[in-house]
């Protein structure tokens, strides 16, 4: 049995939520292996939504088997938000959540520090989801970081020595007053590392080999994108972790060979939170109609997100980076009421076109569109592929011969009922 992976191919906020949460009753196992609460999945569960950040999707579906695996950072307090909004619901999460010995803790200082980073980088600020998610990604490349298997032995020691690292360094270094902040947020922090105690802290490495092992079937749920991605996206504006699909192997501790399908998650067009290069990103009207139509302000931190019409240049990298089977395309209603659309096939860069990802997205990097019609229909009450209108088969047709794969699922809207499956 094989490890299937489900990734985001742009900025994040792709739509994988809703696909992991339409793709979990074919899944025993549900696993996260990059990240933290910096992402935010939003699931909809008896008409009403839920943002999870840390703990996986499959949770909302009995009988699951949900893994945080040791590529994931947690941070025991928005852990302990998650689970006691989770439990009001009546979700007893205590049988059918493991976490990783080897995951990573986002310690109360790390969140500052975060935020300290951001305010001294001033005007060249990454626009971090100031999750902490950086400096705890650093301490644990720095062979420095607290893992959720050291909550069993001398713990305070290592946690007040890490501690005291982190205050010397904000006092010193960034001249950050953290005393207030560290005290509004120490005893909460102490409550949630209580609390994920309680639960089944495991070997997830043997764990999940086992259950491969045993022939069930099991799905690894990115988080962000693949251009946020540490390695490969437009640094030094991405995320801390490798986002793309060899992450799931390190992130979870599973082979290459054990990977099956690979669903490749994109939006007809595209968005991004924080700062960093957009080839495509819309300054005018038809961003702002694309924002409004999206709904697009995110769910972590409800900022409102650059738009931009789709990049066929940096979906074919996304695309070869994780060796995607099978395409989803997410958000198509969003597109209804364009009369044409415009996708952008290639980079002009002083003069010369090219179909590859360069180096570094600078200014000097112009889309080369190419215009397609619109279908100015209404997709939301579409039920199957054969009520598609041409233009949007056309869409369809266009990126899966730019992209030689198919696309295997088209989103109309945010409900389960309106994820149109293609034969
Ligand atoms: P950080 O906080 O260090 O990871 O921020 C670094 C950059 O990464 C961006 N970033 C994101 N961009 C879009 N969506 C994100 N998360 C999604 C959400 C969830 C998802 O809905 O919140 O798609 O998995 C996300 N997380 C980080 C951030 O804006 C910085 O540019
Ligand atoms: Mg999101």
């Amino acid at each position: 049995m094989s490890v299937d992976v489900l990734l985001g191919l742009q900025w994040g906020d792709e739509g994988k939520g809703k696909i992991v949460d339409v793709l979990t009753p074919k899944y025993d196992v549900i696993t996260r292996f990059q990240g933290g609460p910096n992402a935010g999945h939003t699931l909809e569960f008896n008409e009403i939504k839920h943002v999870l950040h840390t703990i996986p999707s499959g949770i909302f579906r009995e009988n699951k088997i949900n893994i945080i695996g040791n590529g994931v950072v947690i941070d025991p307090i928005v852990f302990k938000k998650e689970i006691d909004s989770l439990s009001k619901l009546g979700f007893d999460l205590s049988k059918n959540l493991y976490i990783s010995k080897k995951a990573h803790l986002i310690l109360p200082t790390h969140r500052i520090l975060d935020a300290a980073s951001e305010k001294k980088k001033g005007k060249t600020k990454i626009g971090s989801t100031l999750k902490g998610i950086g400096p705890t990604y650093k301490d644990k490349v720095g062979r420095e970081g607290l893992r959720v298997g050291d909550l069993i032995h001398n713990f305070d020691e290592r946690y007040n020595e890490r501690v005291d690292n982190h205050k010397m360094l904000l006092t010193e270094f960034f001249k950050y007053d953290y005393k207030q902040e560290l005290a509004d947020c120490e005893q909460e922090w102490m409550k949630g590392i209580e609390l994920i105690k309680s639960f089944q802290i495991i070997d997830s490495e043997h764990f999940i080999n086992d259950l491969i092992y045993k022939k069930k079937s099991v799905l690894a749920e990115g988080a962000q994108g693949t251009l946020l991605d540490i390695d490969f996206g437009s640094y030094p504006f991405v995320t801390s972790s490798n986002t793309i699909c060899a992450g799931a192997c390190t992130g979870l501790g599973i082979a290459p060979q054990k990977i099956g399908k690979v669903y490749g998650i994109f939006k007809a067009y595209c968005t991004r939170v924080g700062m960093g290069p957009f080839p495509t990103e819309l300054y005018d009207k038809t961003g702002d109609k694309l924002r409004d139509a999206g709904h697009e302000y995110g769910s972590t931190t409800g900022r409102p997100r650059r738009c931009g019409w789709l990049d066929l240049v940096a979906l074919k990298y996304s695309v070869m980076l994780n060796g995607v089977t099978e395409l989803i395309m997410m958000k198509a209603d969003v597109l209804d009421s364009f009369e044409t659309i415009k996708v952008c096939v290639g980079y002009e860069i002083n003069g010369e076109v090219v179909e590859h990802f360069p180096f570094e997205l600078t200014d000097d990097v112009k889309p080369v569109y190419v215009e397609l019609p619109g279908w100015e229909t209404d997709l939301t009450k579409v039920k199957s592929q054969d009520e598609f209108p041409e233009q949007l088969n056309n869409y369809i047709s266009f990126i899966e011969d730019e992209m030689g794969i198919p696309v295997t699922i088209t989103s109309v809207g945010p409900n389960r009922e309106q994820t149109i499956h293609m034969p």
